[in-house]
C-alpha cells in the first residue's frame, strides 16, 4: 500500500491527490534536459504536425504548446510512467491491472502557455467505466501565475457532463460553470511532485502570465478491462490511443508489455 488511508479517503472524496517531491534533484534536472530534446523535434515547424502541437497565445507568437506520446520518443519517458513510485500509488487507486493509455508533455512558455478550460478527460475518450485516471508530474515550479492546475473537489462524483456544443464536440464542459469557479481549488507544487485526477473530476488551468516555463508530462493510466466506446478527441497528432501494459496482467492478453 502506497497510500495511506487517509489519502485514499481523500482521493475517494475529492477526486484528486497531490504528492510532493516525489523526484529527486537529480531527476528533475535529467527530465528537464529530456523535455528540451522532446521540444528541439518541433524546432522549424510553423504548424502543429505529428506529435507536435503548436498554438498562439498570449503574444501572438505561435510556440510548441503540447507534444504527444513522449513515451514513445524517448525510454526516460517511459521508465518515468513505469516508475514504482508513481505505479505504486495509481495500483491503490485503479487495481493491480495497469495499462498506460497516453502520455501528453504540457508546455506552458513563459507568457505563452495554453489555457486549459473546465473540462472531464472522459469526455475526450469514452470509456464503459470511469476506471481511469491522470497522473501530472512537474519538471518546472506549478504556481497560480503560470498557470497551475485548478481542480473542483468531489466532481468526479457528478458524472460525465455535457462536453457537445451544436452536435460537435467543444472540449469543455458546457451551461453555467460560475459554481464550479467558485468552489474550485487551485494546487500550486514544486518541481518534483505530482498531481493524480480522476477522469471525472473538472478541472482547468489558466495561461502563464509569468516569466516561468511551467512543465509537466500527464500520464493517463487506466484499469485495461475498462472499454474504449469512442474517442470525441478528434486531432491529428493523436497517435494512441491502444497503450501498453505497465504493471500487471491485461486480462483480455490483448495488450503489449511496456
Ligand atoms: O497541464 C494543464 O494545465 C492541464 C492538463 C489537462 O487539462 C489535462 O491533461 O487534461
Amino acid at each position: 500500500m502506497a497510500l495511506t488511508d487517509k489519502e485514499r479517503d481523500f482521493w475517494q472524496e475529492n477526486g484528486y491527490l497531490v504528492m510532493g517531491r516525489v523526484l529527486s534533484p537529480a531527476e528533475v534536472e535529467s527530465l528537464r534536459r529530456a523535455a528540451e530534446a522532446l521540444a528541439a523535434g518541433a524546432q522549424g515547424l510553423t504548424e502543429s504536425m505529428d506529435r507536435f502541437k503548436l498554438d498562439v497565445f498570449i503574444s501572438g507568437t505561435k510556440m510548441l504548446q503540447q507534444v504527444a506520446e513522449p513515451h514513445e520518443v524517448d525510454e526516460e519517458w517511459m521508465t518515468l510512467a513505469k516508475d514504482p513510485r508513481i505505479l505504486d500509488v495509481v495500483e491503490d487507486l485503479l487495481g493491480p491491472n495497469i495499462q498506460l493509455y497516453y502520455s501528453m508533455m504540457m508546455m506552458k512558455p513563459p507568457r505563452q502557455g495554453f489555457e486549459a478550460p473546465w473540462h472531464q478527460d472522459l469526455a475526450f475518450f469514452a470509456h464503459d467505466r470511469a476506471e481511469l485516471l491522470a497522473c501530472q508530474v512537474y519538471i518546472d515550479n506549478s504556481t497560480p501565475e503560470n498557470g497551475c492546475l485548478q481542480v473542483v473537489p468531489g466532481s468526479h462524483k457528478l458524472g460525465l457532463l455535457n462536453h457537445f456544443k451544436d452536435g460537435r464536440f467543444a472540449e469543455v464542459v458546457q451551461g453555467d460553470t460560475s459554481a464550479f469557479d467558485e468552489n474550485q481549488v487551485a494546487l500550486p507544487v514544486e518541481a518534483s511532485s505530482m498531481i493524480l485526477w480522476h477522469s471525472l473530476t473538472l478541472h482547468r488551468s489558466a495561461a502563464n502570465r509569468s516569466d516561468q516555463s511551467r512543465r509537466a508530462i500527464v500520464f493517463e493510466y487506466k484499469n485495461p478491462e475498462t472499454r474504449l466506446l469512442g474517442g470525441a478527441f478528434d486531432w491529428q497528432r493523436e497517435v494512441r490511443p491502444v497503450g501498453v501494459m505497465v504493471r500487471g496482467e491485461d486480462p483480455r492478453g490483448e495488450l503489449h508489455r511496456a
